[in-house]
């Protein structure tokens, strides 16, 4: 049997050739079987009995959340229900949820991708994997079980929350992977911290796989520092898979796509136009082989790019940038477009906090108003009330200046913003 890790070396040249076969395939396959997509593809005058080469995607039309949403629940489903060995859904929590389901294969290849992160790290056979995402209908936690199962390591499956009890596990079991949001993670160290732990010294983690939310390079940093580990930025959805459409490697510049799974294109979300490489816009993805729920353009409303150039570690699969955060988590303020990461490049800049914060928006005289608040550096003395007032306006002043927009900024006591054991809640919106 041939290595499963081959296929990641291969020339792009054989990835492109098994893109289009595959998409060959899925495009036959959703026109036959999927109702949304015969009547998509001809009112759009596509047909996908004539795709010759990949430059043929771009002329099928997209397929969004929205249509999704209005298959629900089987709507989106190629195979007949008896072929489905699994189902998940998005929260659901901004409308009705979104359903993936998944045949034998989809679960095989689900596997496969996100293995890739803990080969990626070096990890494998003889590590131990801490699963603390969640189980249940959101994808990270039994994705990355599968995953690790597939990477033969022992897996763990704690699932969120209790977190006192996952870091008496993670230094009793000998843990050396940690799968989580990038911000729960950062609450298991300094839940471990409070509790009188050196992290770096008394667990024994190699890596996390950390993914499900954006995360800044100063919160990976930080991380890193606590637990003295490596962390791999991990990217999926619901929609077309769940985590593993991308994955970091060691070099931790870009997530390598799992090209032989999904084909990637980047458009202007504005006028849906392809963007050349090295541009940023909206990712939207095609599925290669997906039985049970395939995709053709389906728009992610995640904003990248693709990194131009090879990697230095001689895999073969392009590599999307860091996510920036969803078109929809863009706030327009008073008029400018600004997103939640844009403020934290900001407040990165200041070391006097950390890099916990919360985006609040309010109406104040029947105009938007958005606070930003921060938690204070614990080394940083809070209650020198003057120096913080100061430290405010200082922030202040930068977002505008950088931002050009008005932000509002409160700074508050370390950890006095809730925490989450999954994805953290930047933005609260009370208007
Ligand atoms: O969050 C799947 C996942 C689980 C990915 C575990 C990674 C690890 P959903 O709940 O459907 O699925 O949310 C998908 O989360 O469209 C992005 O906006 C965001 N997202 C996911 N991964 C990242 C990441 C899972 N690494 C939505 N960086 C996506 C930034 C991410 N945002």
């Amino acid at each position: 049997m041939s290595n499963p890790q081959d296929i990641l070396r291969a020339p792009h040249e054989r990835i492109e050739q098994i893109q289009l076969e595959g998409f060959k395939k899925t495009a036959v396959n959703c026109y036959e079987n999927i109702p949304f997509y015969k009547k998509s593809f001809d009112d759009a005058g596509f047909n996908p009995y004539a795709i010759t080469s990949l430059a043929d995607v771009a002329k099928a039309p997209f397929v969004t959340k929205q249509d999704l949403r209005d298959a629900y629940p089987y709507g989106m489903f190629a195979v007949p229900l008896d072929q489905v060995r699994e189902i998940h859904m998005s929260s659901g929590t901004t409308g009705v949820a979104t359903v993936g389901g998944y045949t034998k294969h989809d679960l095989d290849i689900w596997a496969d991708c996100f293995a890739r992160g803990l080969w990626y790290a070096g990890c494998g056979k003889g590590d131990v994997v801490q699963v603390a995402y969640g189980y249940g209908l959101f994808t990270g936690g039994l994705g990355a079980h599968y995953g690790s199962m597939r990477s033969g390591a022992t897996v763990i499956p704690t699932s969120a929350g209790s977190t006192e009890r996952q870091i008496r596990i993670m230094r009793e079991m000998g843990t050396t992977a940690l799968c989580c949001t990038p911000s729960y993670a950062m609450h298991i160290a300094d839940t471990a911290i409070d509790m009188g732990l050196d992290p770096a010294k008394d667990f024994t983690l190699k890596c996390g796989i950390h993914g499900a939310e954006a995360f800044s390079d100063n919160l990976r940093a930080e991380l890193e520092r606590k637990l003295d580990y490596k962390v791999l930025d991990i990217y999926g959805l619901t929609e077309t898979m769940g985590p593993g459409v991308a994955i970091e490697c060691l070099e931790q510049n870009g997530l390598h796509l799992a090209e032989d799974h999904f084909y990637a294109e980047i458009i202007d979300p504005k006028t849906g136009e392809l963007l050349p490489d090295g541009e940023w816009g909206e990712l939207v993805l095609t599925s290669i082989d997906r039985e049970a729920c395939p995709v053709v353009r389906y728009r992610t409303r995640d904003i990248t790019r693709i990194m131009p150039g090879a990697c230095a570690c001689g895999r073969t699969h392009r590599r999307i940038d860091r996510l920036h955060g969803r078109t929809d988590d863009m706030l327009i303020i008073r008029g400018v477009n600004v997103f939640p990461s844009q403020i934290e490049d900001v407040m990165e800049t200041f070391p006097e906090v950390a890099s916990w914060y919360r985006i609040e928006l309010t109406r104040r005289n029947g105009l938007d108003v958005v606070t930003l608040k921060a938690e204070v550096n614990p080394d940083y003395a809070f209650d020198e009330i003057a120096a913080i007032e100061r430290l405010q306006k200082r922030m202040k002043g930068a977002m505008k200046s950088a931002l050009s927009v008005n932000i509002d900024v409160k700074i508050v006591e370390p950890k006095s913003i809730e925490r989450s054991t999954g994805k953290a809640k930047r933005i609260v919106d009370l208007r």
